[in-house]
């Protein structure tokens, strides 16, 4: 027997006086269950940044409100020590097929059986402090939650000036395009409830995940809720290349484009949003 919505585990199929149990003594029961949360590390030969990120995770914070959690590693077969190092700290790998971080995210994120899911790069640049209000921040009004550097701060040497404008203007150009406000679009730390994560239709296979996980939520209209957050200068070698800048662009436009050729419903939704209400035919 399913278990009722907004449940975490499915009941077992009790026979007997059990199977009559009130619905209020189950929802105490599941009640009991501690919510839970998988913490996903993208990392491509990050051997340092993954040991300086994992040993900042709030571990007795996200205890004490409640929170069990597991670390994953979402490896994109490091050639350094990268592996070990998250093992040695109680990461499980996870080892993808494919090839860049979109296609990491896409290809673990069916297998997440916690409750939630944090998002953040292993290079030591993003907040691990944060966990917990991102988690904290999630409920469902608020299903998804972005950490936004741009509204946060950045430290001294983080962020280059052209690399500044660009996520800036990056962020505009998303949130024109989906007539959806955000303020950084290629921030790498977002939060979701894990179900509403696993509804997006993500395709995403490089640096234009963030984008992509914006232009989903957008189309679904699925809202995504910003907490400031503290951005620092990356440990370790980066693999981003300025030319990715393009790429996100088009492929926000890309996606953008598909969506007005999609279905009718959605078809006359972008209509209507720019030109008013479609009419009916008789
Ligand atoms: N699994 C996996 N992770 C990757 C891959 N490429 C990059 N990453 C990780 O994704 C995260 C973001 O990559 P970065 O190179 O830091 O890119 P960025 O944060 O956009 O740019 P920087 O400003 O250089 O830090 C890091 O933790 C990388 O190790 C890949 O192919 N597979
Ligand atoms: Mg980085």
């Amino acid at each position: 027997m399913p278990s009722p919505p907004g449940l975490p585990f499915p009941r077992h199929p009790f026979v007997g006086p059990v199977d009559s149990l009130p619905e209020t003594l189950w929802r105490e029961i599941d009640n009991l269950v501690p919510p839970s949360l998988s913490i996903l590390l993208p990392a491509l030969n990050e051997e340092h940044g993954v040991e300086a990120v994992m040993k900042r995770i709030p571990r007795s914070t996200l205890k004490r409100n409640g929170l069990s959690f597991c670390v994953y590693l979402l490896d994109g077969r490091s050639t350094d020590r990268t592996r070990a190092v998250a093992t040695k700290l109680g990461a499980e790998v996870f080892v993808q097929t494919g090839h860049g971080k979109g296609s990491a995210f896409r290809e673990f994120v069916p297998k997440i059986k916690e409750d939630f899911t944090i998002l953040l790069d292993s290079d030591g640049t993003y907040p691990p402090e944060a966990i917990p209000e991102l988690v904290e921040a999630l409920g469902d009004e608020s299903p998804v939650v972005l950490g936004s550097r741009l509204r946060g701060s950045i430290g001294e040497g983080a962020m280059s000036g052209p690399n500044y404008v660009g996520n800036l203007l990056l962020s505009r150009f998303a949130s024109f395009l989906f007539a959806t406000p955000i303020s950084d679009v290629c921030s790498g730390m977002w939060a979701f409830v894990s179900d509403r994560l696993k509804s997006l239709g993500l395709t995403a296979n490089g640096f234009d995940l963030e984008a992509d996980i914006f232009a989903e939520c957008a189309l679904r209209r699925i809202p995504i809720l910003e907490i400031p957050i503290r951005y620092d200068r990356r440990i370790g070698e980066p693999k981003l290349r300025l030319k990715e800048g393009f790429r996100i662009a088009f492929a926000l436009l890309k996606k953008r484009l598909r969506s007005s050729a999609g279905p009718t419903v959605q078809k006359r939704a972008f209509w209507s949003r720019w030109f008013g209400p479609a009419r009916e035919s008789v």
